[in-house]
């Protein structure tokens, strides 16, 4: 028995680089036969989330962790502030690992390339870029009647500096034969069953947004290295689109002939009915479409909701917004419940997919319970609505604005 699963696991070692399961950076050796949904006993006591800080825990196994807004209020958003979510166990990545991470190219291509990080690195233009990630199902708590899956308020969403290469110059160094039309993403993480054969999450992107250019295979962020939770040491970043097109602990990127059909690519995963439907639908597999721009949407990041403000007094409310593959064209808040909006000023993102910064300056005129409301409009004149959009089965893409609450002494 033993003589199977060692052969298994090379053959796994062969694809992730070595990595394996690790509890609070410790290797598991038995993990596979950790039953799936029991939680390692060291995590019941520890900060079962290293390297990250006041982020709200939704699911242990896997890991989802989402960022109160509050502390998505830098510009930038820090490795202990940005969200974790897993599809299935996080590797335990060792600098050996590292040196010999492979990240293999093959598939619809005239060259299969089998890179080190250092490859990538020493043979390829290096780029920078600030880029958002958002999980497709943000907002999902929001959604009647419920969808199932983890119940994101807000915080499932992230902008950081990125390094890396142009997955479009690999692309192109590895020679990309005129059949192909997609690609299929594998990463190093570990199925909850502990299966080695099994990938708990390989989605992919339409060739099209495989090259365009910020599209990235990253090996740095915010300019040290990736944290683990977030894919460390290598991950793809394909902004404005569902996060989990942003393949982590990435090792392989498969060019393909056809749509990729991997884990959560198929089915009903991070896809919505290709027409309207009444809340509470069933809707068969071949009526859904899969995700690709994500929407509008908006944070407010201060102040924090609750908080207390003298009536009469100006104070600055701030926040940040994105669009997909569009741009913000518009900011407005409202202190009456949506009956009147103030237009906010608004930056223009530091390059194409960065969030973009809003700030304005609010008086509430007594004393008294308020809330702000954020609301954004882009570039194609889509804005927010007040509440959920047009509701899905698996709860995606819900962009109802963010409200705060404030008292006024
Ligand atoms: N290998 C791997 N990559 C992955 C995932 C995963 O489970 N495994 N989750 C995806 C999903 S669903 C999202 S929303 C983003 C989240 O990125 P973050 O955890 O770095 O914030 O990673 C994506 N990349
Ligand atoms: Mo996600």
């Amino acid at each position: 028995m033993m003589d199977t699963t060692k052969h298994r696991l090379t053959r796994r070692a062969l694809i992730s680089g070595g990595a394996a399961f690790s509890v609070l950076g410790f290797p598991v050796p038995f993990a596979r036969f950790l039953p799936a949904g029991m939680q390692p006993v060291a995590l019941a006591q520890e900060n079962i989330l290293p390297g990250k800080s006041g982020l709200s825990v939704l699911s242990d196994r896997p890991i989802a962790a989402e960022t109160p807004p509050h502390l998505l209020d830098e510009n930038v958003t820090s490795g202990e502030h940005m969200f974790v979510r897993n599809n299935g166990l996080t590797p335990a990545v060792t600098a050996e690992d590292v040196a010999d991470w492979r990240l293999v190219i093959d598939g619809e291509v005239e060259t299969t390339l089998d890179l080190s990080i250092d490859d990538l690195k020493n043979d390829f233009e290096e780029v920078k870029l600030q880029l958002q990630i958002e999980c497709g199902g943000n907002g999902r708590k929001f959604m009647t009647p419920a969808a199932r899956g983890n119940q994101w308020t807000f915080g499932a969403v992230s902008c950081a500096n990125w390094t890396g290469v142009r997955l479009r110059d690999v692309l192109d160094r590895a020679g990309v034969k005129s059949t192909a039309v997609y690609t299929g993403h594998y990463g190093a993480d570990i199925h909850l069953s502990g299966d080695p054969e099994k990938s708990p999450l390989s989605r992919g992107i339409p060739i099209e947004k495989a090259i365009e250019p910020h599209t990235i295979i990253a090996y740095a962020m915010n300019g040290g290295d990736i944290p683990l939770l977030n894919g460390y040491p290598l991950r793809l970043a394909a902004p404005g689109w569902p996060g989990s097109c942003s393949q982590k602990w990435l090792t392989r990127i498969e060019v393909r002939d056809r749509e990729h059909d991997g884990a959560k690519m198929t089915g009903q995963s991070y896809r919505v009915p290709r027409y309207p439907v009444a809340p509470g639908t069933e809707v068969p597999d071949e009526d859904m479409e899969i995700i690709q721009s994500m929407p509008v949407k908006s944070l407010i990041t201060a102040p924090q909701t609750g908080a207390r403000v003298s009536a009469g007094d100006v104070f600055e409310v701030r926040g940040h917004a994105w669009a997909g593959d569009n741009e913000v064209a518009a900011m407005d808040v409202s202190i009456d419940f949506g009956a009147t909006w103030t237009r906010a000023e608004l930056s223009a993102p530091v390059n194409r997919y960065a969030w973009q910064h809003w700030r304005v300056e609010l008086t509430l005129p007594e004393a008294g319970y308020y809330e702000v409301w954020a609301r954004a409009t882009d570039d194609a004149g889509r804005m927010q609505p007040a509440t959920q959009p047009g509701w899905n089965p698996r709860g995606y893409l819900n962009n109802l604005q963010h409200r705060i609450a404030i008292f006024a002494l």
